[in-house]
């Protein structure tokens, strides 16, 4: 079967510090686009799909309504990352095992690192992200904060928060156990192939659809090929696919 895996989505509350930036109805067609073309029979978020670190999810549902009812279709699958972890009916990772008996392992990547991987880490960047709002009249507290995200999402410059082994050392634990681990959270779209007593292991991360970016996997998981997706909200009616890899 095909599967789109995708993430980090961040919806928000359609406010002035949200970095979601996609209208729910371009979003929507673009996922059935996708569905029909690829012939998909299950879409997976994996983790970051709504931003309640910042927001309710009363505040993010009453601004996503169309997207909200959407979200109902039984051929999704949601896994929780650090900014959604009040979303209940999220899991904990996500996994296939195919006819050969090969194992795709999916999962957000937060427990990784300590900062959002523990109740305490996560409970400072709620505080953090508390005052942000607070303050989020002030023009030079915004501009302060989305420079801040550009350089953590590369948008002018190596990223900052990707330069480092910790996510790559957590996949090559996963890949002991499983033969496709892919994670998500680093808002960088990679893939990675190693061999482990001459079993092939792929460390796939979906990247990011946040910032008005459309990035993911397709996978079949069969053949364990895929695709990585790398698409921007301007760019999706020219489906732009780097050749199937494997
Ligand atoms: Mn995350």
């Amino acid at each position: 079967m095909k599967i789109l895996i995708i993430s980090d989505l961040h919806i928000d509350a359609c406010d002035r510090l949200g970095t979601f930036r996609w209208n729910q109805e371009d979003l929507i067609k673009h996922l059935e686009k996708m569905r029909e073309f690829y012939n998909l029979e299950k879409i997976i978020f994996n983790g970051d799909t709504f931003e309640l670190l910042k927001y309710t999810q009363e505040e993010i549902s009453g601004a996503n309504k169309m997207l909200m009812d959407y979200f109902r279709d039984r051929n999704f699958v949601f896994i929780n990352g650090n900014h959604d972890l009040l979303n209940i009916n999220g899991l904990e990772f996500y996994r296939i095992t195919n006819s050969s008996g090969q194992v795709i392992h999916i999962e957000h990547g937060h427990n990784a690192d300590w900062f959002n991987g523990s109740a305490m880490g996560r409970a400072i960047s709620k505080f953090g992200f508390s005052m942000l709002r607070m303050f989020s009249g002030f023009d030079l507290l915004r501009k302060v904060y989305f420079g801040i995200v550009a350089v953590e999402e590369s948008l002018s410059t190596m990223p900052r928060k990707y330069n480092t082994l910790k996510y790559l050392t957590y996949a090559l634990n996963l890949l002991k156990d499983n033969d496709v681990v892919i994670l998500a959270h680093t808002h960088k779209l990679e893939s990675h192939h190693t061999y482990y007593l001459n079993k092939k292991k792929r460390y796939l991360n979906c990247g990011s659809c946040s910032l008005g970016r459309f990035q993911g996997i397709v996978l079949d998981t069969e053949t364990l090929r895929y695709d990585l997706i790398k698409e921007t909200v301007e760019s999706v009616n020219k489906l732009y696919v780097i050749p199937m890899v494997g």
